[in-house]
């Protein structure tokens, strides 16, 4: 039968599939049971140096086709995640997990990574440059100049493994300035894409979640065609040492295989985990094999990237 393994840089994962952060990621008997399933990895909840309550309930909700959030970063703080991590690590010295990280400031960020690069995780990193629900804080990735800058520090000191989440883009111009901006830095990966940020959805006459009078990040469905274009957009502008993760609108194995067509190396699952519980993983994992077996495709690399034009 087909095999869904992967590599992330010099590590190997026995399932392309994994959580998207903020999905079955806030404490360890959550993250213990993503670890536990068909899933290869898992990212924690993105980690602030302080932990955070987040935005007022209700802050989440699943629609017929997709999801509304506005959760305001809750977390349990960079200290709880990386305690459990490098005690996974002992425990599972063969795998290999995420670490979610970002400061409520630059001067947070650093002190954070620094604490990364000073400690024994062994794992990767994915700096969330896209969160779109604190209050007065703009989404990092969608300034450019910020965002090198804050790459530019970080490589100075930082030499784990290192990816970046990204918000979607929605202009040509946009993928060819955000990717020659990644393209000066020793990424190990980008993740396209983030919840679309700050849309509405309306249940009659009312909004579904009250922080922000209603406007929350887009998951689900609604997300797959950005979240492809942006998986495809970066595949063909970054450099090939950068790889991708593809996260956005996978409900079925067939989402999952046009992630990779698109270019996607690691596939993450964030709406549906949280509709379907970790059972999803091994649904999907099925389906894209079946996929995978029709076609004749033994392996992701098979066909990764192999997306066909008119
Ligand atoms: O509100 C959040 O905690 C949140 N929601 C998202 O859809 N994406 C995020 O990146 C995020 C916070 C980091």
């Amino acid at each position: 039968m087909a095999s869904t393994k992967i590599h992330i840089g010099k590590f190997n994962f026995e399932n392309c599939f994994m959580n998207a952060a903020g999905v079955y990621c806030f404490d360890r008997e959550e993250l213990e049971k993503i670890l536990n399933s068909e899933a290869g990895t898992f990212v924690t909840k993105t980690a602030t140096l302080s932990p955070r309550d987040g935005n007022p309930t209700p802050r989440y909700q699943d629609v017929p086709l997709g999801s509304i959030n506005s959760m305001g970063l809750p977390n349990l703080g960079f200290d709880y995640y990386l305690e459990y991590l490098l005690e996974l690590q002992k425990t599972h010295p063969d795998r290999t997990f995420f670490f979610s990280l970002v400061g409520m400031s630059p001067e947070d960020t650093h002190t954070l990574l620094k604490r990364v690069q000073e400690s024994e995780f062994n794992g990767l990193v994915e700096l969330n440059l896209s969160c779109p629900n604190v209050p007065g804080k703009p989404q990092i990735a969608y300034d450019l100049e910020t965002t090198e800058k804050l790459l530019t520090e970080i490589f100075s000191y930082f030499k784990k493994p290192l990816g970046i989440k990204l918000p979607p883009y929605f202009d040509m111009v946009h993928f060819d300035q955000a990717a020659a901006v990644f393209n000066k830095f020793p990424l190990t990966f980008i993740n396209c894409v983030n919840s679309i940020g700050n849309g509405l959805i309306l249940d009659d006459e009312t909004v579904l979640i009250k922080p922000k009078d209603g406007f929350g990040g887009i998951g689900g469905e609604y997300v797959k065609p950005t979240a492809l274009a942006n998986v495809h957009a970066f595949y063909k502008r970054l450099n090939p040492s950068i790889q991708i993760i593809g996260t956005g609108g996978v409900l079925t194995g067939r989402d999952a295989f046009e992630h990779i067509l698109c270019g996607a190396s690691m596939v993450q699952i964030g709406t549906t985990l949280h509709k379907e519980g970790p059972e999803a993983f091994k649904r999907i994992t099925e389906e894209l094999k079946a996929i995978m077996d029709e076609k004749g495709y033994k392996t992701i690399e098979d066909f990764r990237g192999k997306l066909k034009y008119l």
